[in-house]
């Protein structure tokens, strides 16, 4: 059973604040020390630590298309794992699937997608050691106009459901999410 189960209004409460927080950072330029990738903004970056011997792990981040056309977000290789792919998840019939998005994801222009635990992640397969949180990973990214950043994922608690959150406060959703958990 989760803390939030027991004490929903706490956490609700929160949950509230870190979200505003998150807002709030952005508004105020989290950007500004972000990476760039072609016309491709990338801030908020983080991942989860991940549990000994697991085979995979998950990193996020946000990106805004700042040019005039569509670009497309790859992953081309992380120093903590063996390959690096975009995955999405989402929910069928109220099963979690997780699927590589083979080209990338595409931005529209002015476009902002988050990345995050339940949808978009980087997916670190066949991890060459476990991720630490207080640790940083990296991952080199590719726009679809050839060009590639270098990123710093700082590595927040396993199941972390935000970045700078505690672990175990995505569970608020049920045996669904509770999976989602684990896969990422
Ligand atoms: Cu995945």
């Amino acid at each position: 059973m989760s803390t939030c189960q027991l004490r929903r209004t706490a956490c609700a409460f929160a949950l509230a604040v870190s979200f505003s927080l998150i807002g709030g950072a952005m508004i105020g330029g989290a950007m500004a020390a972000g990476y760039k990738a072609g016309t491709l903004e990338i801030g908020q970056t983080w991942a989860r630590a991940t549990p000994k011997g697991a085979a995979s792990g998950a990193a996020y981040l946000t990106v805004t298309n700042t040019g005039q056309t569509p670009s497309r977000l790859s992953c081309v290789s992380s120093d903590a794992a063996a390959t690096c792919q975009i995955h999405h998840m989402s929910s069928h019939d109220g099963v979690m699937q997780m699927r590589p998005v083979a080209d990338g994801v595409q931005i529209k222009p002015g476009e902002t997608v988050v990345f995050k635990p339940g949808g978009y992640h980087i997916m670190l397969g066949a991890l060459k050691h476990a991720l630490q949180q207080g640790k940083t990973v990296e991952a080199t990214l590719k726009a679809d106009d050839g060009s590639q950043v270098t990123v710093q994922f700082p590595v927040a608690a396993i199941g972390a459901p935000a970045p700078g959150a505690a672990a175990g406060g995505g569970t608020m959703g049920g045996p669904g999410m509770m999976q989602m958990n684990k896969m990422h």
